[in-house]
């Protein structure tokens, strides 16, 4: 194989790399075949979380990567041999391809991440879920219960805010720990997240029912194929909440169409939502963009999402304005920023 100098060369080429990893491993263990195909698709998704780590010179991520797929591996029942063997044969195989500083900062890379695989693979200290009754409900399939389950607390006068980030969330990060320890399936976790958007559609008429309007307006998209958005979404109700005009354009936008989009229709803040780590170099690329075209310059630029919240200061490296681990923080943080600009 060629040798690799950038941590682009590897994603760029990281189905042959994946390929290559395989047919290394198989040598030793012809037994391997069986699982070709999911191998290789699994050695991607992880080459994928470790040029990203390179790339933006944060190890971290690629080490959370690592640890939730410890944990994964452990409820999925993975044999800890093969992975051991594994590990071994994809630093072999990065200490032969890769130019010298590339295959060092890889590697030291990677042996954090099997570290923070281990750990977790081995953790038996699961923190406990609490299955409420709103849970429940989803889990058992009732979306009318649960939908009358908010509906409930809406007329006890919970505040919608409050139903956002205290009942809505909390119950989706569980439902991504049910899946995460195969306790309900991706078809349920699908059903589940339908209802809650159908659930949150329901609120509407509620939600933009008296609310003040002033001048500011925020443009909020998901980075690249990112298919979270109900993250991103509620920020953006959270600024409307709070009488911003917010526009929610969603993922899969090209960045030349959104940047001609944000010039054709004026915004004070621009808040990029990524989830997975998978697309950040996106939102990198994103921010560049926006930032070196001049008709663009006064717009702040925020960002946040699951992989921010768990890579402290990862905003700064990519050059954002500022970063919001919630949708009450991000207009508290919107609010600064575009009041600085306008002062
Ligand atoms: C719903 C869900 C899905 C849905 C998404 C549907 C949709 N239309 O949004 C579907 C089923 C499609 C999905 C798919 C996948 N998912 Co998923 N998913 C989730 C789940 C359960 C909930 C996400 C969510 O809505 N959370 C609630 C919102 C409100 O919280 P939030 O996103 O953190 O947003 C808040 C803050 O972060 C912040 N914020 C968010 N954006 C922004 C932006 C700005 C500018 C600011 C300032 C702040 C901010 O404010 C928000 C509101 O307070 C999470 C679990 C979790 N812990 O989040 C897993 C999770 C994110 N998914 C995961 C995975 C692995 C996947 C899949 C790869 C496999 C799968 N499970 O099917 C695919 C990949 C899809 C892809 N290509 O992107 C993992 C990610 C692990 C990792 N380390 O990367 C998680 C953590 C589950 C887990 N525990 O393993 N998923």
């Amino acid at each position: 194989m060629e040798t690799y100098r950038l941590p682009t060369d590897i994603l760029k080429n990281k189905d042959d790399l994946a390929l290559h990893i395989f047919n290394q491993d198989f040598l030793m263990n012809p037994s391997l075949s069986r699982y070709k195909d999911k191998y290789i698709q699994d050695t991607v998704y992880t080459l994928r979380f470790l040029s990203t780590s390179l790339e933006v010179g944060e190890p971290l991520i690629f080490v959370n990567y690592m640890e939730w797929f410890g944990s994964l591996a452990q409820h999925l029942k993975f044999n800890m041999d093969s992975m051991e063997r594994y590990f071994r044969v994809c630093e072999s195989v990065f200490q032969e391809i890769f130019d010298h500083p590339l295959s060092d900062s890889t590697i030291k890379t990677f042996k954090k991440g099997i570290e923070a695989y281990r750990k977790s693979f081995f953790s038996t200290d699961l923190a406990k879920i609490d299955y409420d009754q709103f849970l429940n409900h989803l889990i058992s399939m009732h979306s009318d219960l649960a939908y009358q389950h908010i509906l409930n607390l809406v007329n006890q006068g919970m505040s919608l805010k409050d139903i956002y980030l205290n009942v809505l969330q909390p119950t989706l990060y569980k439902v991504g720990e049910l899946w995460q320890r195969r306790i309900i399936t991706v078809a349920k976790e699908h059903y589940i997240t339908a209802a809650v958007q159908h659930i949150i559609g329901r609120l509407y008429s509620i939600l933009f029912s008296n609310r003040e309007h002033n001048q500011k307006t925020v443009t909020a998209v998901c980075a690249g194929d990112e298919l979270h958005e109900i993250g991103m979404r509620m920020v953006a109700d959270f600024f409307e909440l709070s009488g911003w005009d917010s526009i929610f354009l969603g993922s899969n936008i090209p960045i030349e169409v959104i940047i001609n989009h944000l010039i054709e229709n004026p915004t004070q803040l621009f808040a990029i939502s990524a989830t997975t780590s998978s697309h950040l170099i996106e939102v990198r690329d994103l921010i560049k963009a926006t930032k070196t075209n001049p008709k663009l310059k006064d717009i702040k630029i925020i960002v946040g999402g699951h992989v921010f919240n768990e890579t402290p200061d990862l905003w700064k490296s990519l050059g954002a304005d500022g970063f919001a681990m919630d949708a009450e923080q991000a207009v508290i943080l919107g609010t600064l920023l575009v009041g600085e600009a306008n002062a």
